[in-house]
């Protein structure tokens, strides 16, 4: 769903602190999964979803998949309505695309982070979905978000998949330069990614050094679990934080609340 400042605007905000985000793989589970998952990651504070992930899930599935996470939250947004005790613009929350290409789409999103993998070796993820990609885009009238997209070491799959260069901790000055570039190029947010399932998170520094470039908006992800990993990228500098992992392996809808709740409050801990 639409916040009513448009979505742009509402990512771009930072009053609200460092916020979360539920990344929803439409791939690995039923749509009625990923819609009770979304509405436990709601509940427990995360304030975006994202939708995407594996480079093989077909448009119909990952289409179902917005649309009844649209409708589930179009529901709680009714319900509200009803109760004067409850909060409407709470389930005001973007479902926004994260693809791995051209053909994860879906008119029924808010929104696409359109990526550009800049430490990718080859055209295909520089610019070549994404050519593939904007005549849909304009036609189902999605917002494409200009985001620039960095993996880090480990990097996983999207490292592996994406030919990347990966960055090392080390690199600061590096880091420093991909930001400069991203904002020369008028993107507004930077995507740190350390891989889904990764084994160590963006170093800090790295975010630090992205951080330099003040008006980008940092979204942090990959390998992130507990609260305290949240707490030092947010203490960095990140704006967002994305997991996925930490749903997808949860037991039941409890433990997917309770992980939830303890990185939001991990990354709202944050003074920066
Ligand atoms: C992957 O950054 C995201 O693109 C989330 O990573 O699955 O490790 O939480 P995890």
């Amino acid at each position: 769903m639409l916040p009513d400042e448009g979505l742009l605007n509402y990512i771009l905000d930072r009053s609200q602190g460092c916020r979360h985000i539920t990344l929803i793989d439409p791939g690995k589970q039923s749509t009625e999964i990923a819609t009770r998952r979304a509405i436990a990651a709601v509940e427990a504070g995360s304030r975006m979803i994202f939708i995407g992930g594996s480079t093989n899930t077909p448009d119909e599935v990952v289409h179902a998949t917005c649309k009844s996470i649209q409708e589930a939250f179009e529901l709680q947004i009714f319900a509200a309505s009803q109760d004067p005790t409850s909060d409407e613009d709470m389930w005001k929350i973007p479902v926004v695309l994260f693809p791995g290409g051209a053909h994860a789409l879906s008119p029924s999103a808010d929104g696409i982070t359109f990526m550009m993998l800049m430490n990718s070796n080859i055209r295909k993820f520089l610019i070549g979905e994404q050519l593939r990609g904007a005549p849909f885009l304009k036609k189902f009238g999605v917002e494409a978000l200009p985001t620039g997209y960095l993996v880090f070491s480990p990097g996983g799959k999207v490292g592996e998949v994406g030919e990347a260069d990966l960055i090392e901790s080390d690199q600061l000055d590096l880091v420093n330069s991909y930001a400069l570039t991203a904002e020369m190029f008028g993107f507004k947010i930077l995507y740190l990614e350390a891989g889904s399932g990764a084994s160590t998170q963006v170093n800090p520094n790295c975010i630090k050094s992205a951080r330099r470039v003040e008006e980008l908006c940092l979204i942090v992800g990959g390998g992130i679990r507990t609260g305290q990993q949240a707490a030092k990228a947010a203490n960095a500098g990140a704006n967002w934080i994305v997991t996925g992992t930490l749903t997808e392996d949860a037991k039941n809808l409890d433990e997917i609340h309770q992980r939830i709740s303890e990185v939001v409050a991990g990354a709202q801990s944050s003074s920066s």
